[in-house]
């Protein structure tokens, strides 16, 4: 099956972070494709991806890069396709570099931008979006949603559980 989403980084360097997103992917059974592309070093190649994205069949795009992270919107700027950045987190600056390279798009060129190392977010938001028009992923994301909601009402009833004894002095 043709790749809905395409999950692009700027180095194999970042596969850690965004192999989070290729995971969700994956549990959520939506076809997807992996490639290192980047802005600097690979423009041409990045340019004919994002020419040729839509009429390969991919619907939405996820770019994760570091530093002066220029690909998300490189890539926004050549593409009708909805792209989320996921600034990655690999210098001195923590990360904000890559956030804020990611985060301040000029109007009309938008970059929907997740936390750093944010790459399961960018996934989930992929998936909401194709949910839009498919109920069956819809269905399973609505039992994504209620387990982690499980999640934290089983925490609760652990939590309720624990006593504490205070001393005064
Ligand atoms: C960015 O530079 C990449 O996205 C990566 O986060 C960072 C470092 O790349 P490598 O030197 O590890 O290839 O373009």
């Amino acid at each position: 099956m043709s790749p809905q989403v395409s999950i692009i980084m700027g180095s194999t360097s970042d596969l850690p972070v965004m192999e989070k997103a290729a995971q969700f992917l994956d549990e959520m059974a939506v076809p997807f494709e992996l490639l290192a592309l980047s802005a600097h070093r690979t423009p041409a190649p990045v340019e004919e991806f994002a020419r040729t994205a839509a009429e390969r069949g991919v619907r939405v795009i996820i770019a994760g890069a570091g530093m002066a992270a220029a690909l998300p919107g490189v890539i926004a700027a050549q593409t009708t396709l909805p792209v989320i950045g996921v600034p990655i987190k690999g210098s001195l600056l923590d990360g904000l570099d890559a956030l804020f390279s990611i985060l301040q798009m000029p109007p009309g060129i938008p970059v929907a931008t997740v936390a750093v190392n944010g790459a399961l977010n960018a996934a989930i938001l992929a998936v909401q979006m194709l949910a839009l028009s498919d109920p069956e992923l819809s269905a399973k994301f609505r039992n994504y949603k209620a387990a982690l909601a499980q999640k934290i009402e089983k925490a609760n009833r652990e939590l309720a559980e624990v006593h504490y004894s205070y001393k005064t002095n």
